[in-house]
């Protein structure tokens, strides 16, 4: 296996039902399980593109649409997810077992998503965290959602870039 292809970080969201379910606590809890280092962490207000580009691979299921619906917070009235880096060595594999299945009623009782996860009438699976599911999926994801500034350590090559009459806030 080459090297950028270990299992060395993955991508963690919490979706907004598990924001609305004051679950942050918990989730964050049983993640520190691991030993795992977070080494991002962030709010953000999902854009439409944002979602599609995450979701990519499902957009010809049919629960596509209320999916990115759910992952923007249109269904829970919480228009943000809390995104996280872990980082170390076995982090997909630790994180997805911690997660559970991706069905909630099929994940092991004691999982994040056994314990606090549903399937809604609407029929999507309110599963209350994002894991990237392999280190290809995680690097793409983790490019997707953070830039190499928001991560402490240096988990993929970058490159200097002057960028000059960008718009940019900043502290009045
Ligand atoms: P994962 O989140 O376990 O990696 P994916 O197949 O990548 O599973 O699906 C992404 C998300 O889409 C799931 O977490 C879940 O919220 C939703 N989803 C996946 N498959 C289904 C399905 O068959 N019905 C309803 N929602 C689904
Ligand atoms: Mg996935």
């Amino acid at each position: 296996m080459s090297e950028e292809l270990k299992d060395q970080a993955t991508l963690i969201l919490i979706k907004p039902d598990g924001l609305k379910k004051s679950l942050t606590g918990n989730i964050l809890t049983r993640l520190s399980e691991t030993k795992l280092e977070i080494v991002a962490a962030k709010m953000v207000r999902v854009s439409k593109e944002l979602a599609e580009e995450h979701y990519k691979h499902l957009k010809d299921k049919p629960f596509f649409g209320e999916l990115i619906k759910f992952i923007r917070g249109e269904l829970h009235d919480r228009k943000k997810v809390m995104a996280l880096v872990y980082w170390g060595d076995g982090a997909i594999k630790k994180c997805r077992e911690l997660a559970g299945a991706t069905n909630p009623e099929e994940a092991e009782a004691t999982s994040i998503r056994g314990s606090y996860g549903r399937i809604t009438t609407g029929g999507v699976y309110e599963n209350v965290i994002h894991v990237s599911s392999d280190p290809r999926e995680a690097e793409r994801e983790i490019k997707l959602w953070f830039t190499p500034e928001e991560i402490i350590v240096d988990l993929y090559p970058t490159k200097e870039a002057t960028e000059k009459e960008i718009k940019k806030k900043t502290w009045a």
